[in-house]
Parts: structure tokens; sequence; C-alpha cells
């Protein structure tokens, strides 16, 4: 892999619950922490947790983390636990309505009242893994096992398949830009059981109009979750345990971190210049203040 310039980071908060006093009681609200997502309105972060482990059953155990700035619990079980979530994945935040995947769905949560406004299910998808906006409002969604993208539009948010094709190779985390839906790629799948692959997930560059697909990193790794910081990608690979960082105009790609145990989606909050990475294999989320060289 090329070498591009890369971010500094100062500080690594994390590891948050050894950070605080009650290190014991809140090290149990982690139950293999999905995806983290900054809500700018509320100031706080969101980190879904799969619940009963790395699993995806429909086990009635699953729910969503409320955390401070600084990445301190506020809520153990904000919402789903009691509602019947099943593993809570992919999330993404507007103003006022916090998104989440969970298997063949995806919640639409009122946040200031902490409410289910909706659930829209999504017909004949096997893995809803991750969510994403656009600025029209319009709603995509990734399904892993079934190679496909769903469009929620915002009028109605009736479910249609908007693109299907292998090369998605088992679509995982998504980002969106202003015109263009991003996607991290799991890889081409030799045992859906295991995860394991034959070949490397790609970072696809999908534009929204044309659905011409453009492939910005080939056999990048088993990538899981994205997010930006500035002209940089933040991309997981869950088996290796790093965290690559993509620059969007060069094209190329270099090690953030590594060393970590299945890093799951990421986000960052320009806000506060931090990134928050999910782990799950250590039930832990890392909050990383970013600094530009
Ligand atoms: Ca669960």
């Amino acid at each position: 892999m090329k070498q591009s310039k890369k971010y500094l980071f100062t500080l690594v908060i994390a590891f948050f619950a050894i950070s605080l006093g009650t290190a014991q009681d809140k090290t149990a609200t982690y139950d293999a922490p999905d995806q983290a997502v900054w809500h700018a309105k509320s100031r706080t972060w969101f980190v879904s947790n799969l619940g009963g482990g790395i699993s995806l059953k429909k086990d009635h155990y699953g729910w969503i983390t409320q955390t401070d700035k600084n990445g301190k619990v506020i809520q153990d079980f904000w919402i789903g636990k009691t509602e019947g979530m099943h593993a809570p994945s992919g999330m993404t935040t507007t103003d006022d309505y916090l998104y989440v995947c969970d298997r063949e769905g995806v919640y639409e949560i009122e946040i200031a009242k902490r409410k289910i406004k909706n659930f829209f299910k999504i017909e004949g998808a096997s893995f809803i893994n991750d969510v994403v906006i656009a600025q029209n409002g319009d709603l995509y969604v990734s399904d892993f096992f079934g190679d496909k993208i769903y469009k929620l539009p915002k009028e109605n948010r009736k479910p249609e398949v908007w693109l299907e094709t292998a090369t998605l190779k088992a679509p995982d985390g998504l980002y969106m830009e202003k015109d263009k839906l991003i996607v991290a790629s799991w890889g081409k799948l030799s045992n859906p059981a295991t995860f394991e692959t034959s070949v490397l997930g790609d970072l696809l560059s999908i534009d929204l109009k044309t659905k011409k697909i453009e492939v910005l990193i080939s056999k990048m790794g088993n990538l899981e979750g994205i997010t930006k910081a500035d002209n940089f990608y933040f991309v997981t690979d869950w088996f290796s345990g790093k965290v690559l960082q993509v620059d969007v105009r060069q094209k190329t790609v270099s090690t953030f971190i590594s060393g970590l145990k299945n890093p799951t989606d990421p986000n960052f909050a320009p806000e506060l210049n931090v990134l928050a990475i999910p782990q799950h294999g250590t039930n832990q989320v890392l909050f990383i203040n970013l600094q530009k060289n």
C-alpha cells in the first residue's frame, strides 16, 4: 500500500470504561458494540449493541446506549431492550431522529421523546446492516447477505431495491457524500457462517443519479464501517483489527491504527474533532481526538 499523509492523533481518551471510576458497572453496558453515532443537537453519542455477543440472532436482546460527549455513559439502555430489538447495527442521525438497522428493517426513533416512531420492515432482506441519509432525506440501507442496497424514499419510506449486484460483495458500511454513496464491502463470502472471504472487500463510490459504480480501492480488507474527517475516510477492517485511512483525493491507503479487536462502525464528530470506534472483540468504544498536522 502506498503511504499517504497521515492524521496525527494526540490522545486516546478511550477504553473509556477504564477511565471512569465505575468501570465494572459500565463495561457491562457494551455487548458487541456495533456503531457509534454523534448527535449534534443533544451533544451525545449513541452506541448500538448486538447483545448476546457477536450474534445476529433474533433474541430480543439488543439495545442502544447513550453517552455524553466524552463517552461517559448517561443511559446504559437508552432504548431497545424493552422494545425487543434483536441485534441493532448501523445507525445514522438527523436533528430529531435516530435511524437504527435491526436485521430486517430500520427503526425510526424520535430522539427527544426516546420513542420508536416507526419500523420500516424491508421484505426479502436477509441482513440489514447499515443506513445513511441523503441530503434530500432518502435513506439508503445495505443488505449484507443480499448484495443489495435498498432505498427508502423520504415521501413514503416504502423500501425499494435500489441496486443489486455481486459487485457489492457483501456491502457493509455506508457513508453518504453529497451525490455519491460510499460503500465499504466485506468481500466475497466463502463461508457465510464464519464470515470468511475468498476475495477481500472493496471501497466503492456509487453515483446516486446514474448508479455507476467506481472502485475507489480494490481488495482493501474485510471492511466493516466507514466515516469521514475532512478529506480522509476512516474505514475499519474487522478481521485484521485495523482502522485504515484513505486519502480521498489521492486514493491511497495507510494504516491509522492496528491491534484492535474486531473494530466496527466508526463515526466522526466534527464539533469535537473526535473519532469514535467501537470494537466487537473487547466490548469497548475508543474515542480518539484527531489533530490535524
Ligand atoms: Ca442480540
